[in-house]
């Protein structure tokens, strides 16, 4: 079963999804040529959104598209992934929605039909609302919820998260509105398999992506010689199956997701459900990617200054630390070791220095200190080494002591000096919530060994009680700046 597994989420990671060759039927798409100038692709259900059908179409001169708004050309640019827009455009009897995308091959238009609207000043409304209420005290979960209060002002959505993603890709929801009824994810972890690197490789490229209805039929959208065209930029692009299917498990029909980036890496999304097949116009989404952006600036701003409020606070620590050695040499090993553990939420400490060891143990055991120190003074990892569980490294398999689980050595190598400074940690009790047994995320649908993704995204609470906490950024910075104030008193 796990091969399975393992061979689906590879196949996942394969799926190319930009050569779909085809679109979601919420609107029809055709493609100019960047070397001819004429249109060579589009959907098959183009005649419901301009004057022309896809025989018409195709061929056509660019400039013979007269009905066309004309800054989608002007306002595009020469840089492949520009965009340029027409909201309302009522050139033809229906308002429509227009979109042009620029290539290296060409331009993609994007036709909708329009369904609502925020003005310029509604919009600007729900962007000071963001801004003004920013308090002093603001946590970071102030930030989101504000964040997603506003966007639930003007989107139809039953369910807002801000899904934030984990160190390796899984991720979590850490803040949600959500209507009564439906059970709640706040604080699930969804594995990391759930958005696929080659999907979240896509927000890189565009501000969102729009669902319009998991389960609707795709439409075909093929190069007047039948091959598919790259859809990379195209908001249509049709939904991956597998993904569609997802969503109905989830009991999702509509679903629009818009990246949050910080330090142009993707951090987290935000991520919007409706049970029933709800459109959500372009020009909403539109607002809600710019605020979104809007959003990830003032909150990185927030990021940095707390950043350099933790620097501050940890160099004022080390320098208190570093200190209890100064004044009293050898004598104030023990204070010193009593402080950093401290420092460290640890349960023990152990130093290493000139030829001896000083420990700050409950139970010292001079032993399995030593044996510790065999195992792990010649680990070539970078200057720290830390752990979760010791008995992963090699050698300490059978190390079994209550305080001594997690591990984190900082060490200093000189030629007349060494020093290697240990902080351990006791297992904690640990419970992780995840949305459906993330060991099961696919199952078996049928005897033909089909799988499909998980059909439950119930809480699952997995406990562990082996591991130390984790340590945290804090924790290795602490250790960094600890172990560049310890070379100073040295040498
Ligand atoms: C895409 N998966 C996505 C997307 C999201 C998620 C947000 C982007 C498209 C969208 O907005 O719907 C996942 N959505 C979530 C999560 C939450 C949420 C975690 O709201 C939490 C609240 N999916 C799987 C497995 C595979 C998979 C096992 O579960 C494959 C092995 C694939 N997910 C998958 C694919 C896409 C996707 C292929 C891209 C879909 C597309 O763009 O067409």
């Amino acid at each position: 079963e796990t091969d399975d597994f393992n061979e689906l989420v590879a196949n996942c990671e394969k799926e190319a999804l930009h050569l779909s060759g085809q679109i979601q039927g919420f609107g029809g798409a055709f493609f100019i040529d960047n070397e001819s100038l004429t249109v060579t692709a589009a959907s098959e259900n183009i005649a419901e959104y301009c004057p022309l059908s896809v025989a018409q179409l195709v061929g056509t001169k660019v400039h013979d598209l007269t009905w066309l708004p004309l800054e989608l050309l002007y306002n595009l640019g020469i840089k492949a992934g520009n965009r340029a827009y027409a909201f309302n455009d009522n050139t033809t009897t229906a308002s429509l929605n227009y979109r042009s995308h620029r290539s290296d091959a060409g331009i993609l238009i994007e036709i909708e039909r329009s369904t609502a609207t925020v003005t310029q000043r509604q919009y600007l409304q729900l962007r000071a609302s963001i801004l003004p209420r920013i308090d002093a005290s603001w946590q970071e979960h102030d930030y989101w919820n504000q964040l997603i209060h506003t966007l639930d002002e003007f989107l139809p959505c039953e369910r807002i998260v801000l899904y934030r993603f984990n160190e390796h890709w899984s991720g979590e929801v850490v803040a949600e509105k959500v209507v009564t009824g439906l059970p709640p994810y706040l604080g699930l972890k969804f594995p990391a398999s759930d958005i696929p690197a080659i999907a979240r490789q896509m927000y890189y490229q565009n501000p969102s992506r729009y669902i319009a209805d998991s389960r609707q039929e795709a439409v075909n959208f093929l190069t007047q010689y039948g091959t598919p065209l790259d859809l990379t930029y195209s908001d249509l692009r049709s939904v991956s199956p597998l993904h569609g299917e997802y969503l109905q498990n989830m009991g999702v029909a509509t679903s629009f997701s818009v990246p949050i980036m910080q330090t142009g890496k993707l951090w987290g999304i935000i991520s919007c459900h409706h049970a029933t097949a709800t459109p959500i116009d372009a020009h909403l989404r539109y607002q809600a990617e710019s605020l979104v952006k809007y959003f990830s600036m003032i909150y990185s701003t927030y990021q940095s200054k707390k950043r350099l409020a933790l620097l501050t606070s940890l160099d004022d620590e080390v320098s208190v630390l570093a200190q209890k050695l100064r004044i009293k040499g050898e004598q104030s090993i023990p204070s010193f070791l009593q402080a950093a553990k401290t420092a460290f939420q640890a349960s023990g400490a152990a130093m290493y220095i000139n030829d001896d060891w000083h420990l700050c143990l409950p139970k010292a055991e001079q032993r399995l200190v030593r044996d510790i120190d065999n195992a792990c003074r010649h680990d070539t990892s970078d200057v720290l080494l830390s752990k979760q569980d010791i008995r992963d490294v090699d050698g300490l398999a059978s190390v079994s002591h209550e305080e001594v689980r997690g591990v984190m050595l900082i060490r200093l190598n000189f030629e007349l000096k060494s020093l290697r400074l240990y902080v351990f940690r006791q297992p904690e009790k640990q419970i992780t919530h995840w949305a459906g047994n993330p060991d099961k995320t696919m199952q078996k649908v049928n005897s033909h060994g089909v799988l499909s993704p998980r059909a439950s995204f119930e809480k699952w609470s997995e406990v562990d009680g082996e591991q130390s906490l984790p340590w945290s950024k804090r924790d290795l910075l602490l250790a960094k700046k600890l172990r560049a104030a310890l070379i100073r008193l040295l040498t």
